[in-house]
């Protein structure tokens, strides 16, 4: 499947499942949150060490832009909850609620941007991962974020 792309031909990011305003937002969109860095150091079993610059908003942020259903509720509600990760060749992963809320992992994840100092304009949004040993969460040109609850 080709990329999604919005109508100025850029890739653009679908957010879906349990959000009350489910949208697709474009990358411009996602550099209008508020913008953070950081360094992720992992290792590919393949490819070996690997050391990349991340810049680019909150996947807590970007997912708050489709309201999820929880939002302003229990703090134990939202433990149920998962984010399902989908690229744009088929790789996926799945991350719980828990581990980007502020009151429980608070892992900073992003939604990058940019990758040492490069745009990803053309390609779409890198997941990063802070603290991940191994890369393969770092997924590149992520297409789609969907909440699920656990049942
Ligand atoms: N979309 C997508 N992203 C992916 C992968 C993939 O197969 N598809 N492989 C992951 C793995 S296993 C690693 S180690 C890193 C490698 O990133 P780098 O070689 O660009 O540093 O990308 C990750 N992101
Ligand atoms: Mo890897």
């Amino acid at each position: 499947m080709g990329p999604t792309s919005a109508p100025h031909g850029t890739p653009c990011l679908r957010i879906g499942g349990a959000v009350r305003a489910p949208r697709a937002l474009a990358m411009a969109e996602l550099r209008a949150l508020p913008q953070h860095a950081c360094d992720v150091v992992f290792s590919c079993r393949r490819a070996g060490a690997r050391h990349h610059r991340f810049a680019g908003p909150l996947l807590l942020d970007v997912v708050g832009e489709a309201d999820p259903v929880f939002a302003g509720g229990d703090r134990k509600a939202r433990l149920r909850f998962l984010l399902s990760l989908r690229a744009d060749d088929g790789h996926r992963a799945v991350l719980s609620w828990g581990e980007i809320d502020p009151e429980f992992g608070a892992v900073p994840v992003l939604v990058a941007l940019s990758r040492d100092g490069r745009p990803l304009d053309v390609e779409g949004p890198t997941l990063a991962v802070p603290g991940d040993r191994c890369g393969a969460r770092s997924l590149t040109a992520l297409r789609e974020l969907t909440l699920r609850p656990d049942a």
